[in-house]
């Protein structure tokens, strides 16, 4: 039997990386009997991160699924990383989700990753709620993190509790509706009266929660009015409305560690916040016809479940979690992945309790599940029934903006790498690779520096490959500025049959991006005909092999106009080699020069540090091209070179104390300066000459 949709909450836990989401999970899973001991993220013994590498450096890298039951109710918590690396994760976590808890640490406040939880939350428009976490904290201050919160984030936010004590005496919280406190002891929550200390401050944040309440209806606003309060269960109802419609977000205090806040949290998720039931029927594009169709949360529809996480195991194999939308799904059964066009057999399905799988007969709408082994399904991936065919909206992921050469620490590894490669992005889309010819290197790409060394540790350890990663070989690219004219011609005679070749070739730039133009200038047979195509392989072989440093040469115009053979030596091959020696020749006299790939560099940072990022740009030869205020944040948008950009993202950590993050991609190339390609080309010629001996 599937469970009582009306009976489930699927929150996700978002917010800016070491925040307590983790934490708080687990207090949660205590507190409701899920577990019987609290896991510390410190020990490496939580139930979400479970991940041996998520052990090892104690941050969240996965999003991970627990459950509990609460008074009669099912809670799903997806458990996201905080890390901007991974926030993909975050995103795809919110997008099945039916509301979200973000976490905001009391100290920190509103950091970078926080604005983005938040936009994304938006974006899916889902109810949320803020617990402001780590409050037994040094300096940590329930009212100015609040009040940064109230600057920073869109929206009207409310404290639906306030903390007793503080820093390392914080002891509990009030509840502004029930107007009681929750002492925590010894791990334990008891109910007591609220103590004189906090009693002015209770009663003034009591009296904005119910203006709050009392401004979502008319009528219970003239009420309060000439009243002067509003019942407990009133102003439940009201607030609950608020707060699915988006207009009012609960504040909470917390110490997850401690235990502090977490017993009124579940209760809020209970009350507050909708069932799958409270969802509109979703919608999805028939494969076949293109229409629009519907899915609504009902266990009589038809099927349709979307796949938000992929992880792969060598041992284990495919886990595929997913959220069923529509219809119930059934273990044993077969299944149409309607995004491949492919059919899946479905074995046991399953709930899951971090990396622990609880088998179950049938899912129904509204719940999370697991499914392990399917052939085809990916991340974003829409499963249904092959009758009744439905591609659900999938989930976006960005673009890796980071990319690091690998190696193999023993020779004849290079199939393990790219097996391991190929099973790592199936789980993580958000991982990319592929083999350079330009430069001969395999190339990783991810989101940010610790992304890519997280895959390399996971290669060894999951797919028992060891590679080093190099800093990647900048795709540099050569042309002229000039014009030159000159003779390539080769001759030999040795013994019987010689070799003959003769070219005239003009060389001139073309504009940046326009590639190469052979121009066959031959009039009155100097050259036969059929030798043309030898002279512009020539060329072509050439120019891919490079000239000034073995960086493909391009934006170039070669003109063959004069030229002669010999009835008997002339071959295909004589004037291949003659174009090529005359292209070396002539590229040098044009006034070669190196090109370098220029990125859109986006940097986001706290405002006060903006004048240290605009200076570190500009140190890296970076041009500002734009400048943002967002808040207490700033955003700076630049064209830096790649090749200044390698180590970027240690240099903003320490600059911005770890609450900067930045994108970048490809623009354009261009020059680059005299000095530096004199370096570069001294490098190359340095590398080869090291090879060599
Ligand atoms: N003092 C104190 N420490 C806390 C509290 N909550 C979490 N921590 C600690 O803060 C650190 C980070 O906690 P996590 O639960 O891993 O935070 P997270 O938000 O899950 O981190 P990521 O998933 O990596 O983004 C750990 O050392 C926790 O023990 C709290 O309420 N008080
Ligand atoms: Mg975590």
């Amino acid at each position: 039997m599937a469970l009582d949709i009306t009976k489930i909450r699927n929150v996700a836990v978002v917010g800016h990386g070491g925040v307590g989401k983790t934490s708080l999970v687990e207090c949660m899973l205590l507190t409701t009997g899920a577990t019987t001991r609290l896991g510390k993220v410190d020990d490496g013994t939580t139930t979400t991160d479970f991940d041996p590498d998520e052990i090892k450096r104690k941050i969240s890298l996965n999003t991970a699924v627990a459950f509990c039951d609460y008074k009669g109710s099912r809670l799903n918590f997806i458990d996201t990383p905080g890390y901007g690396d991974f926030v993909a994760d975050a995103r795809a976590g919110l997008r099945v989700a039916d509301a979200a808890i973000v976490v905001v640490d009391a100290v920190a406040g509103v950091q970078v990753q926080t604005e983005k939880v938040w936009k994304f939350a938006n974006e899916y428009a889902l109810p949320r709620v803020i617990v402001i976490n780590r409050l037994d904290r040094e300096r940590a201050d329930f009212f100015r993190t609040l009040e940064s919160l109230q600057k920073r984030l869109k929206g009207r936010l409310a404290p639906f509790q306030i903390p007793v004590g503080s820093e390392s005496g914080t002891s509990g919280v009030v509840d502004l509706v029930a107007m009681k406190a929750l002492i925590t002891v010894d791990g334990k929550v008891k109910e007591t009266e609220i103590p004189n200390d906090v009693m002015d401050a209770a009663t003034a944040h009591r009296e904005k929660l119910a203006e709050a309440a009392a401004e979502t209806d008319d009528d219970l606003l003239a009420k309060y009015l000439e009243e002067g309060s509003i019942g407990e269960a009133e102003m439940l109802a009201a607030l609950k409305k608020a707060v699915l419609g988006g207009t009012l977000v609960p504040v909470l205090a917390a110490s997850a560690t401690r235990g502090i806040g977490v017993p009124p949290l579940l209760d809020l998720i209970l009350t507050e916040f909708p069932s799958p039931g409270d969802q509109d029927a979703i919608e999805g594009t028939d494969p076949r016809s293109k229409n629009t169709v519907t899915r609504a949360p009902d266990p009589k529809a038809p099927m349709s479940a979307l796949v938000f996480k992929t992880i792969s195991d060598p041992h284990v194999g495919k886990l595929s979690l997913f959220r069923v939308y529509s219809g119930t799904f059934r273990s044993d059964s077969q299944v149409y992945n309607a995004t491949r066009d492919a059919k899946e057999r479905v074995g046991h399905l399953g709930w899951l309790m971090g990396k622990t799988q609880k088998p179950v007969e049938a899912l129904g709408p509204g719940e999370i599940g697991v499914v392990a082994k399917l052939k085809d399904t990916l991340t974003g991936d829409t499963l249904c029934d092959e009758a009744t065919q439905v591609v659900l909206p999938g989930i976006a992921f960005p673009e890796p903006a980071i990319s690091f050469a690998i190696q193999p620490k023993s020779r004849g590894d290079e199939d393990k790498i790219s097996t391991a490669l190929q099973r790592m992005a199936e789980e993580d889309p958000t991982l990319h690779h592929h083999y350079d010819p330009e430069t001969k290197q395999l190339l990783v790409s991810g989101i940010g520096q610790l992304h890519v060394e997280v895959v390399v540790e996971r290669m060894k350890r999951k797919y028992n490959v060891d590679v080093s990663l190099l800093p990647p070989r900048i795709p540099y690219k050569e042309t002229v500025k000039g014009r030159s004219e000159v003779q390539g011609k080769y001759k030999k005679q040795t013994g019987g049959r010689g070799q003959y070749g003769d070219t005239w070739l003009r060389i001139e730039p073309l504009v940046r991006g326009g590639g190469f133009e052979f121009v066959d200038d031959i009039f009155g047979g100097a050259i036969p005909r059929n030798f043309i195509p030898s002279v512009e392989k020539g060329v072509r072989d050439c120019m891919k092999r490079g000239i000034l440093a073995g960086y493909p040469v391009v934006d170039l115009r070669v003109t063959l106009y004069d030229g002669s053979y010999h009835d008997v030596d002339s071959s295909d091959m004589a004037f291949q080699i003659a174009a090529s020696m005359g292209l070396q020749k002539g590229f040098m006299e044009a006034r070669p020069c190196l090109l370098e790939p220029i990125m859109n560099v986006e940097v986001t940072a706290p405002s006060d540090n903006a004048g240290d990022v605009i200076g570190d740009i500009n140190g890296r030869r970076g041009r500002i091209v734009g400048m943002e205020p967002e808040g207490e944040v700033v955003a700076v948008r630049a064209q830096v070179p790649m090749a200044e950009m390698l180590t970027y993202e240690s240099s903003l950590r320490s600059m911005t104390g770890g609450r900067g993050g930045y994108s970048m991609e490809f623009s354009h190339y261009e020059e680059v300066p005299g000095q530096l390609a004199d370096k570069v080309v001294a490098a190359v010629k340095a590398e080869k000459e090291k090879q060599q001996h």
